[in-house]
């Protein structure tokens, strides 16, 4: 057992408050703890590290780990709630049946054993490519790595995809493009060292709450802060210049951006004629994009855009920061070029103080998107269309060509397939598509039509009420295994408890499962190392090379920066310091990015712009944040932002419920009456389910290339609630426990 690091009298007296926090239901947790397992908060990509305190197999509280040198000792609000999820009385502990009447417990045996008849009636009845898989991941890297596994070779499916599709692609298909690599290419210590910091679509201080502190000391060191959202966030507030734009044209400013950077020659020509590809191609793309035009499109003054630009140009450091208020677009890579394009046309990269990143969103958001989750991705960011890489893993995975699946239909289009009859049957471990897929309305009648639909999950989401098996799966703390952070450091996370009563691993249902379909032979692991230690021979030669990092090498080095190819090098936490790419030719490639409409913008039916996203103090679809009581108190739902112009204009006031339209969906909200937002856009935070989703309203279309739906716009009309449809919010409020919005 380990030794704490103080008393049980003094542990109490600094952190009780914590631990007789007990969750809102259940277990009054008192023992003073046994022991603190140094692990990573199960929540945002920034994976800061916490100790778990842990009593009689409970995690019963936490202390801050402050010599991990990311965060050191820094949590938000969710990060020192997060163990409150662990022994909730709402965690599934049985696998469970659906019946006539609802749900029955079973045994692991009946249920897995019928999982296992409906996988192969399915495929025996329609194919092989007719059973599906959805994954996610706040998954560790070793379940991230069998899931793709299980997918190919038990299920020996082509359809699998992952919830980072409504997250991270878009960023990592522009990364891709430009640099021949996805990941951040710095580290955030790079981050204080720079004298400009700009922020395109992020909502740092709400979702990257730890990421400030290098932000201020940044600012403390004089640098300026550019934010370009269409809300005033609290960073925003805080900045030089907050470029307030209209949703949707982040690719116009950034076009016009380039267009004064070239006219008042702050173009770094060295590096651009000898570093980069492209340049001519993209300096003539954007001769006529003057900040006049884009100031139309955007909605902005163009001599603000004049400002910035000026700001950009002139300094010798910087650090361009963007997130999923860019990203999540039908032209989120172009937005995510467009932003790489004012990086590289200044050649500041890859040097001390000069920086980009995209900033991860989910836990393991950076690592699960490496290692074979994604429909047309092998293990070491491989493609799964490249003969070369699919035979390094048919090796490692001994198995022929003829055996591996080739790429399958990415998120949304598995839902559509499920829609159209095509898909029959799908396994869904670690998302939480009835509140967070665009367009819920849609995807809830795909969900309807599945002949068999299996969800693990350690509570009954909105989705796992769909299924006809839910199995009982394991939190982030139950497990050993590794996640990577935003910017590429691995680190380890501890097994800090076991799963409770009869609930089983994650890991273990996928073996169990593989067994039963017949392919144990492939998925003979003694434990989660095993795992890891193949998905670096995986991984190895891949741009994801994980090759040289072992678990013992992170817990002594507290983290390894990929890429690291063999076990001598020390890892790589800063990109291109050669100043080459990783594309064959080792330039840096540029794209033009020609502005275009997104997929639906208003008119006079739908006049207002929508656009989406997070609250501080609740995390995704909110299955784990919204059974934390503390957290629920301080936001029990969602409520739509919006100027004093627009509610005179619509004759509607602060606290009044409304009722948001679009040609999909309704969605009735209270309203709250903020100057920090632009006149022309609402905002609705989408944490919430069923009638409470505002993905209810958003349309799925898609990013031609990243595939990525378009959560931040959509055209909406707003108006008053009826009677009814406040009464029926009361009654939705009444069904998630949540005191109603007081109106
Ligand atoms: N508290 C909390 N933190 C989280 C999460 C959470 O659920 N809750 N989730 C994690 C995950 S998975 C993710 S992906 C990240 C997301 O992190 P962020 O991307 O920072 O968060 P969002 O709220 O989705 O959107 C960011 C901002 O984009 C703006 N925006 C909307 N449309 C546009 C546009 O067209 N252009 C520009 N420039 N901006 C626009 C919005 O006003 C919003 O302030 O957060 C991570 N951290
Ligand atoms: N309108 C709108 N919609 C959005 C967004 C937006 O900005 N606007 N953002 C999008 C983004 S960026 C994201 S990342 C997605 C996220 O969307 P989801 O993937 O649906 O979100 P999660 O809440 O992480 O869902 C994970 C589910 O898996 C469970 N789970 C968590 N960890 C584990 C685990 O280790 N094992 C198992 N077995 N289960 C686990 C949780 O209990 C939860 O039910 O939402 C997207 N949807
Ligand atoms: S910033 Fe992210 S990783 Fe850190 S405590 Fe908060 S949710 Fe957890
Ligand atoms: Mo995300």
């Amino acid at each position: 057992m380990a030794r704490l690091t103080m008393t049980p009298e003094e542990y109490i007296q600094k952190y009780g408050p914590h631990i007789s926090d007990s969750p809102a239901t259940g277990w009054d947790a008192k023992p003073a703890p046994e022991k603190l397992v140094k692990t990573h908060c199960c929540f945002c990509g920034m994976q800061c590290g916490i100790k778990l305190a842990v009593a009689a197999n409970k995690v019963v509280g936490f202390e801050p780990w402050e010599d991990f040198p990311f965060n050191e000792g820094r949590l938000c609000p969710k990060g020192v709630k997060r163990y409150m999820q662990t022994h909730h009385s709402d965690r599934l502990t049985d696998p469970l049946i659906r019946t006539g009447k609802g749900f029955r417990k079973a045994s692991w045996d009946e249920a897995l054993d019928l999982i296992v008849s409906k996988i192969r009636g399915i495929q025996a009845q329609s194919g092989k490519n007719a059973f599906s898989m959805m994954s996610g991941v706040s998954l560790t890297n070793e379940k991230s790595y069998l899931v793709g596994k299980f997918a190919r070779i038990a299920l020996n499916t082509a359809n699998l995809d992952y919830n980072g599709r409504f997250c991270m692609v878009s960023a990592g298909a522009g990364n891709k493009k430009a640099f021949g690599i996805d990941r951040a290419a710095n580290t955030w210590s790079d981050i204080p060292k720079a004298k400009v910091i700009w922020i395109a679509g992020s909502n740092v201080s709400e979702c990257f709450p730890t990421l400030i502190h290098y932000i201020w000391k940044a600012r403390d060191q004089g640098a300026k802060l550019v934010v370009i959202d269409p809300r005033m966030t609290a960073i925003a507030r805080t900045a030089d210049y907050h470029v307030a734009i209209r949703p949707g044209t982040d690719s116009a400013l950034n076009q016009a951006i380039l267009h004064e950077l070239i006219r008042k020659e702050h173009v770094d020509r060295d590096f651009v004629e000898k570093r980069c590809g492209g340049w001519s191609e993209l300096a003539r793309s954007v001769e006529t994009c003057t900040p006049e035009w884009a100031g139309e499109i955007c909605g902005v003054n163009s001599d603000l855009i004049r400002k910035v630009a000026e700001l950009w140009g002139n300094t010798k450091t910087s650090f361009l920061l963007h997130a999923r208020g860019i990203e999540q677009h039908t032209k989120g890579v172009d937005n995510v070029l467009s932003n790489i394009n004012l990086v590289l046309a200044t050649g500041r990269i890859g040097r001390e103080g000069c920086g980009y990143g995209t900033i991860t969103g989910q836990g393991n958001g950076q690592g699960g998107r490496e290692h074979g989750h994604k429909c047309d991705q092998l293990p070491g960011n491989r493609d799964i269309e490249n003969p070369v890489h699919r035979e390094h893993i048919c090796k490692v995975w001994g198995i022929t060509d003829t055996e591996l699946p080739r790429k399958g239909k990415s998120a949304v289009e598995l839902y559509e397939a499920m829609h159209a009859g095509e898909i029959k049957g799908m396994i869904n471990i670690c998302c939480n598509p009835m509140v967070s897929h665009p367009d819920t309305n849609f995807a809830r009648e795909a969900l309807e039509k599945l002949d068999f639909f299996c969800v693990i999950d350690f509570f009954m989401s909105e989705t796992a009420r769909y299924a006809d098996v839910v199995l009982p799966g394991s939190l982030q703390e139950e497990e050993e295994g590794t996640t990577t952070s935003a910017e590429a450091r691995v680190v380890r996370i501890r097994a800090a408890v076991t799963p409770p009563e009869n609930a089983w691993t994650d890991t273990r249902i996928l073996l169990e499962l593989a067994r039963r379909l017949g392919k144990e032979s492939f998925f003979t692991y003694p434990d989660n190392e095993a795992i890891f230690n193949e998905l670096r021979v995986a991984s190895k030669g891949g741009t994801a090379d994980y090759a040289g990092i072992t678990w013992e090498r992170i817990e002594k080095e507290k983290g390894v920066f990929w890429p690291c190819p063999e076990i001598g090098h020390p890892g790589t936490p800063r990109l291109f310091e050669d100043q080459k790419s990783y594309h064959p030719d080792g330039k840096f490639h540029l794209h033009p990015t020609p502005y275009r409409l997104s997929y639906e913008t208003p008119d006079t039916e739908y006049p207002i712009y929508l656009t989406s996203g997070r609250s501080v103090f609740h995390y995704l679809s909110g299955t784990q944040t919204r059974r934390i009581k503390f957290l629920v108190d301080q936001c029990p739902g969602p409520v739509c932002e919006m100027h004093p112009a627009l509610a005179k204009k619509l004759q509607v006031s602060a606290g009044q419920l409304v009722t948001l339209e679009t040609r999909r969906g309704q969605l009735t909200v209270p309203i709250q009456v903020t100057e920090a937002i632009r006149e022309d856009t609402v905002f609705v935070p989408y944490h919430w389910p069923e009638r409470l989703a505002v993905n209810q309203l958003t349309v799925h279309a898609l990013d031609p290339i990243s595939k990525m739906p378009e959560f931040k716009v959509a055209a909406c009309r707003i108006r008053p609630a009826t009677r009814e449809e406040a009464t029926k919010l009361r009654s939705d409020y009444a069904n998630l426990k949540l005191e109603a919005p007081r109106t």
